[in-house]
C-alpha cells in the first residue's frame, strides 16, 4: 500500500470549507502527519525514521530552519517535519520505466501535487534536443554533456547556477567555488524571492544580515512580536518555544492580516496538558492590511519617542548613528495615515504601545509577510529602528529575528552561494585556492529569468528546488527556460521544472538528508560521510542520514559538484576536488580557512571540541554590540513611509502556503487550520468586501492582476472563500498564483518579487 502513487490526474479540485480552527497542532497533528508518513513509507520506515529528526546522531529536519533546543524531547519533530522526511523517505519511485511511459509533454500537463507523488528519481536522465522522452543516461555522459554546453558559452556569465535552501553546507561551498572557478557570480538562490529583503536591511542597519536572538533569548523575552508569519503551518516548533516564553510571563503581539489558529492558541502534543488545553499565545492581535507593517512601527517609533523616559538613550549616544535624522521623520508620523495604511483602530495602536513601553526585553520576530512588499526594506529597517530606540539589540530577552525557511538556506549564504559577494570573501577565496575569482556582481532571481528570456543566458543549473514553480511570472518564467539550451536540475523529486526545460535537460538524482552517504577513499574503503547545517539562530551542526539510498545510482550533492568540477575545469584546476568528494572533512578544513567564525570546524562540530552538538557563530551585534556596518554603529534610517494603495474595486493578494504543502511541493489538498479541504484553487476574501464586490461564498472567479506593463495576468477558477481577513485584502495559494505576480514587481533594493501584494480584480468564472 505504501507504495503506490495516485493515478488519476488533473486532481480533482474541489475545495470543501469549514470554519477555520481556532488552535494549532495536538492529537489531530499528530495523527494527520502519521497517516501521510505511513502512506509514503509503511509502518516500520516511519517509526524507525521520524525517531531519528534532530536528534544530536541523527539528521537535520529537511522542513524549516527553526533551531533545536539542547534538551531534545524524544520526537523533536513537529506534524510539518514529518510530511518533509515522508516526502523524501517515501519508498516510492521514479524509474527509467516512468520516463518511458510518460513523455515531456505528459508530464507538462500533470499537477505539482501528482508529480511529486509519484516518488523518488532513481537514475541520472537525458532530454536530447528534439526528443520527446527523457532516457536513462551514464553519470559520465551527464557531466560530458554540462561540460560541452559549458565550454561552447561564450562567457561564464552566459551559465546561471541556481540553489535551493536545503543544500548542505559542504555542497554549497564547494558549488560557490566551482562557480567562481568556472568564471561566474551567478549565483541565485531560494533567498533571492525568501529573506533577501532582511538581508538587505539588517546589513545595512546593524552590519549582518542576520538574527540575533538564540532561543534562550526567546525564552527571557518580556515581549515577542511575531509579524508576517504564520508558524503553526510553517515553524511548528516555534510554537513551543512561545509556549515556553509565555511560561516565564513574556507577552505575544500577532501582527497579521489573517488570524492563524497557532498563534492564538497552541495544544503541544508532546506534554499531556498541552495535548488536551493547550495554551493561549497570543496576548493582542492586530488585524493589519497587507504591507501596512512600516507605517505602524513608525508611528509606535514616534509614539515611545514622545514618552518621557522611554528611549535608551546610553545605547544610541553609544552604539548609533543617524538618531537625529530618524527621530525627525518619526515625530512627523501621523495617525490618520497609519490608521488607513493599517486598517486597526486608535486603541488597539495604544494597546500596543502600552505592552512595548512594559518591556525591557523585546523580540521581533518575521517572515514572509515582511519581506515580500515593494516596501520590505524599509519596513524592516523600521523594525529595526523601533529595537533601537529601547536598546533591545545585544542584550539577552531581545532582538532581531528573522525567521528562515528552508532549513539550510542560512548556511547556504554563509558558505558563499550570493551572487553579490563581499570582497573580503572573495579575497579569502583567493588566497585558498590560487585563483582570481571574478569581482563583477551576478544575476540575482529575478535577473536570472531576465537574461534567460532574452537570450543572454543559456546553461541554467539548478542545486536543488524548483525553479519554474517557486519564480514569479509563470508564463514569462516558462518561456525565459525554454529558449536555454541546456537546462539541468540535481533532484530528488519530480517536479515541474523537469518538464519545462531547455533544448536539452538532464535530472541528477541526488541523495537526501535521510540517506546514508558513502564515500570511497584512496585506499578503495567507502567511508561513511555527513555534512552540516547552519540554523535560522547561526548553530551549526552535524547531519548524518541513515536510511538506505532510494537507489544505488545516487550520487551525494559534493560528489555530483567535485566531478563536474574536474570534467569542465580539468587540469587547469589546483583544486583538489577528488579528495573533496572522498572526504568531506576536507572540505571543511578549507571552510575553515575562508569563512570566519569557522576555526577548527571539524573538532568542534564533531564534538571532540568544546561541547557536543555543534557551535553558534560569531555575530558582532548580538555578542558585544559591535555593528560592523559603513558608520561602524547601528544606523538609523529614515525612509518616507509607503503602503499600498488599492484602485476602487479591486484587492491587494497576498499568496501564502497552506498547511499541506512545503513550498512547491504538494503534501495533501487540506488547509486544516483554516478549514479548508480537499482543493487549493481558493481565494480567501472579507465577507465585507465579498459584500461590496457582489461575490457570494462558494462562487467562483478568475484572479485577473493589474501592472503597469499593462499585460492581464489570470489565474482562473478560484473558489471564494468569506474568510475573517483583513478588509481589502485577499489570499490565496502559492505556486498556482505565480502566473498573477509580474517579474518586475520586485522589492526596491532586495528585488525579491512582492508575492504578498498583487493588486487583484476578482471576475466571475465563465465556466461558473
Ligand atoms: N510546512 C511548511 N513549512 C515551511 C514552508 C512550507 O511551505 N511549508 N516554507 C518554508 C519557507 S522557504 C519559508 S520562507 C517559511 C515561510 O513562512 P511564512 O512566512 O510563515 O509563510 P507564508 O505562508 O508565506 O505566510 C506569511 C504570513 O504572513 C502574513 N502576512 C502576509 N502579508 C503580510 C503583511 O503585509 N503584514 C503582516 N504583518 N503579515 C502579513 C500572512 O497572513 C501569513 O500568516 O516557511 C518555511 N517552512
Ligand atoms: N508567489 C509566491 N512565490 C514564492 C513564495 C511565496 O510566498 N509566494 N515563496 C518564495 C520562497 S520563500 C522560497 S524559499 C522559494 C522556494 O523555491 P525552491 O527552493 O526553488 O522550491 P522548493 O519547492 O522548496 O523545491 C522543491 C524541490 O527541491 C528538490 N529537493 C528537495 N530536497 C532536496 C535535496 O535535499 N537536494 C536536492 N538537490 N533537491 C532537493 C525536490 O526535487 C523538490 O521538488 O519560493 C518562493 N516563491
Ligand atoms: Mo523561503
Amino acid at each position: 500500500m505504501a507504495t503506490k502513487p495516485p493515478t488519476g490526474d488533473p486532481v480533482q479540485d474541489a475545495p470543501q470549507v469549514d470554519a477555520p480552527l481556532r488552535a494549532a497542532a495536538g492529537l489531530p497533528a499528530v495523527a494527520h502527519s502519521l497517516k501521510i508518513a505511513q502512506q509514503q513509507m509503511g509502518v516500520r520506515r516511519t517509526a524507525l525514521t521520524l525517531l531519528r529528526v534532530n536528534q544530536k546522531d541523527g539528521f537535520d529536519c529537511p522542513g524549516c530552519a527553526w533551531p533545536e533546543p539542547d534538551q531534545r524531547h524524544k520526537a523533536e519533530f513537529c506534524e510539518n517535519g514529518a510530511k518533509a522526511v515522508a516526502e523524501e523517505a517515501t519508498l516510492r519511485r521514479v524509474t527509467p520505466d516512468f520516463f518511458a511511459a510518460h513523455p515531456v509533454a505528459d508530464l507538462a500537463t500533470r499537477s505539482g501535487y501528482w508529480l511529486g507523488q509519484q516518488g523518488r528519481l532513481t537514475h541520472p536522465m537525458y532530454l536530447a534536443d528534439g526528443a520527446e522522452r527523457y532516457e536513462p543516461v551514464s553519470w559520465e555522459r551527464a557531466f560530458d554533456i554540462i561540460a560541452e554546453e559549458l565550454t561552447a558559452l561564450a562567457s561564464p556569465d552566459e551559465a546561471v547556477f541556481y540553489t535551493s535552501g536545503r543544500t548542505s553546507n559542504e555542497a554549497a561551498f564547494l558549488y560557490q567555488l566551482f562557480a567562481r572557478e568556472f568564471g561566474t557570480n551567478n549565483l541565485p538562490d531560494c533567498s533571492n524571492m525568501c529573506h533577501e529583503s532582511s538581508g538587505s536591511a539588517l546589513t545595512e542597519t546593524i552590519g549582518i544580515g542576520k538574527g540575533s536572538v538564540s532561543l534562550e533569548d526567546l525564552y527571557k523575552s518580556d515581549l515577542i512580536i511575531v509579524a508576517g508569519q504564520n508558524p503553526g503551518t510553517n515553524h511548528p516548533r516555534m510554537l513551543s518555544a512561545l509556549e515556553k516564553a509565555k511560561a516565564n510571563g513574556a507577552r505575544i503581539i500577532t501582527i497579521n492580516p489573517l488570524p492563524e489558529a497557532g498563534l492564538e492558541r497552541f495544544k503541544n502534543p508532546q506534554t499531556p496538558q498541552g495535548m488536551f488545553k493547550g495554551a493561549t499565545l497570543t496576548d493582542l492581535f492586530l488585524q493589519i492590511r497587507l504591507g501596512g507593517d512600516q507605517a505602524l512601527f513608525r508611528l509606535l517609533n514616534k509614539l515611545i519617542l514622545e514618552t518621557e523616559g522611554a528611549v535608551d538613550d546610553a545605547f544610541i549616544a553609544e552604539h548609533t548613528h543617524g538618531y537625529e535624522e530618524f527621530t525627525e521623520a518619526a515625530r512627523a508620523a501621523d495617525w490618520d495615515a497609519t490608521l488607513t495604511a493599517t486598517g486597526l483602530q486608535r486603541a488597539e495602536i495604544e494597546e500596543a504601545l502600552a505592552l512595548v513601553l512594559a518591556s525591557e526585553r523585546t523580540v521581533v520576530c518575521w517572515a514572509m509577510g515582511l519581506t515580500q512588499h515593494k516596501h520590505s526594506v524599509p519596513t524592516i529597517r523600521e523594525v529595526v529602528n523601533f529595537l533601537l530606540l529601547r536598546g533591545n539589540i545585544g542584550r539577552p530577552g531581545a532582538g532581531v529575528c528573522p525567521v528562515r525557511g528552508h532549513s539550510n538556506v542560512q548556511g547556504d549564504r554563509t558558505m558563499g552561494v550570493f551572487e553579490r559577494p563581499a570582497p573580503a570573501f572573495l579575497d579569502a577565496l583567493e588566497k585558498e585556492f590560487g585563483f582570481a575569482p571574478p569581482r563583477e556582481h551576478g544575476f540575482d532571481v529575478v535577473r536570472a529569468i531576465e537574461a534567460l528570456r532574452d537570450g543572454e543566458a543559456k546553461v541554467f543549473f539548478a542545486m536543488g528546488g524548483n525553479f519554474v514553480a517557486a519564480s514569479p511570472d509563470t508564463h514569462v518564467t516558462e518561456a525565459a527556460m525554454r529558449r536555454a539550451a541546456l537546462t539541468v536540475h540535481v533532484s530528488t523529486k519530480l517536479n515541474r521544472s523537469h518538464a519545462v526545460t531547455g533544448a536539452r535537460a538532464l535530472i541528477l538524482p541526488t541523495l537526501g538528508r535521510t540517506e546514508r552517504d558513502l564515500q570511497v577513499g584512496p585506499n578503495g574503503k567507502s567511508t561513511e560521510q555527513f555534512v552540516t547545517v547552519e540554523d535560522s539562530m547561526s548553530m551549526v551542526h552535524a547531519s548524518r542520514g541513515r536510511l538506505t539510498p532510494a537507489s544505488k545510482h545516487l550520487l551525494s550533492e559534493p560528489a555530483i559538484v567535485a566531478r563536474l568540477a574536474r570534467r569542465v575545469l580539468g587540469e587547469a584546476s589546483r583544486t583538489p576536488w577528488e579528495e573533496f568528494e572522498q572526504d568531506y572533512a576536507t572540505v571543511r578544513d578549507r571552510i575553515a580557512k575562508v569563512i570566519p567564525g569557522f576555526e577548527d570546524f571539524n573538532a568542534r562540530v564533531t564534538g571532540s571540541a568544546g561541547r557536543p552538538g555543534g557551535f553558534t557563530l560569531p555575530h558582532g551585534p548580538r555578542d558585544e554590540r559591535r555593528f560592523p556596518t559603513t558608520t561602524g554603529k547601528a544606523n538609523f534610517t529614515a525612509a518616507p513611509v509607503e503602503y499600498p494603495k488599492l484602485p476602487e474595486g479591486r484587492l491587494l493578494l497576498q499568496t501564502l502556503r497552506s498547511h499541506d504543502q512545503y513550498n512547491t511541493t504538494i503534501y495533501g489538498l487540506d488547509d486544516r487550520y483554516r478549514g479548508i479541504r480537499n482543493g487549493r484553487r481558493v481565494v480567501l476574501v472579507s465577507p465585507h468586501d465579498a459584500q461590496d464586490l457582489g461575490l457570494a461564498d462558494g462562487s467562483y472567479v478568475d484572479l485577473v492582476s493589474e501592472w503597469t506593463d499593462g499585460v492581464e495576468r489570470r489565474a482562473p477558477g478560484f473558489r471564494v472563500v468569506h474568510y475573517p481577513t483583513a478588509r481589502g485584502c485577499a489570499a490565496a495559494y502559492y505556486p498556482e498564483t505565480n502566473v498573477l505576480i509580474p517579474l518586475d514587481a520586485t522589492a526596491d533594493t532586495s528585488n525579491t518579487p512582492t508575492s504578498k501584494s498583487v493588486v487583484v480584480r476578482l471576475e466571475q468564472s465563465a465556466t461558473d
